[in-house]
């Protein structure tokens, strides 16, 4: 249901009901809870990837295992942890899209820090064809990401976001082949993983936060995050690297 494996500092989490194109049950939702639990608390995982198994990144909510009484607060009850944990995740997360990200799959994949996607690929909002509204973050990620117009735009319509509509809305950083996508979507993060994880921590903190700031608030948080990140091994060995004109071999501390 959740295959998990660590690939060059990257811990990967792979959704994989291929059968289902990856649609997400309560089964699933928890099992990604627990396993973003253990990425957060494990010293050697440095970035997190999730993907999908099959030809799917994952189709949103299982539609055959809505509840009878449609109560969507109590199965909204299972995504919110994910959600939450995946943005509060202290270490850079890449939704590698290898498939179709529909619904609640594509909120999945907006609540990464980045995501990659695959030629082949493409995002559907895809609650309005069920007569639903956008939820499990898409209403918070969507508008932040790519404006509120587009965002509207998309929701009202459901359209397929491909490739480069998706790279020219700033929604994706990579488009990789459809062959070869895992390894290059993998070398993605991996670059990632042997970088400064805290400074980008403190960068994913202060970035977000500093959306609803005052600018003299922005300043201020800058300025208390730019102590912490100077204080840490990763930003020495920053500068002796710079000094010594060599590669800076970052530790994550
Ligand atoms: O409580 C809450 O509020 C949380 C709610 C979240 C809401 C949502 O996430 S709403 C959006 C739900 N997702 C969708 O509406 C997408 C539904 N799926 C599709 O539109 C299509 O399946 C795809 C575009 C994703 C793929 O199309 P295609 O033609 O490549 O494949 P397919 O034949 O439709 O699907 C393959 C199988 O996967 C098929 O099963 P079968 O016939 O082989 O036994 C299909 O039923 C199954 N499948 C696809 N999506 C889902 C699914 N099964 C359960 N739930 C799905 N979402």
């Amino acid at each position: 249901m959740l295959e998990v494996h660590d690939q060059a500092g990257v811990r990967v989490l792979v959704l994989a009901r291929p059968e289902r194109m990856n649609a997400l049950n309560p089964e699933l939702l928890s099992a990604l809870r627990r396993a973003l639990k253990e990425a957060a608390r494990d010293g050697g995982v440095r970035a997190v990837m999730l993907t999908g198994k099959g030809r799917a990144f994952s189709a949103g909510q299982d539609l055959e295992a809505v509840p009878e009484d449609r109560d969507y607060a109590r199965v909204l009850g299972d995504y919110i942890p994910v959600i939450e944990a995946l943005f509060a995740l202290e270490k850079p997360v890449v939704a590698a899209v290898n498939g179709v990200a529909a619904g609640a799959g594509m909120s999945l994949a907006l609540a990464a820090d980045l995501r990659v996607m695959a030629e082949g690929a493409f995002f559907s909002p895809a609650f309005v064809r069920v007569g639903l509204v956008p939820d499990a973050g898409m209403s918070y990620f969507l508008p932040r990401l790519v404006g509120v117009g587009r965002a509207l735009d998309w929701c009202y319509r459901s359209p397929r976001i491909g490739p480069e509509e998706a790279r020219t809305a700033g929604l994706v950083s990579k488009v990789f082949p459809d062959a070869g996508f895992f390894e290059a979507a993998l070398a993605f993060a991996a670059e990632l993983a042997a970088g400064p994880t805290r400074a980008y921590a403190l960068t994913k903190r202060l970035l977000w936060r500093n959306l609803e700031a005052t600018l003299s608030g922005a300043l201020a948080y800058e300025a208390e995050n730019q102590a912490a990140a100077g204080a840490t091994e990763d930003h020495a060995e920053g500068l002796r690297a710079f000094l010594e004109k060599r590669a800076p071999e970052f530790k994550g501390r």
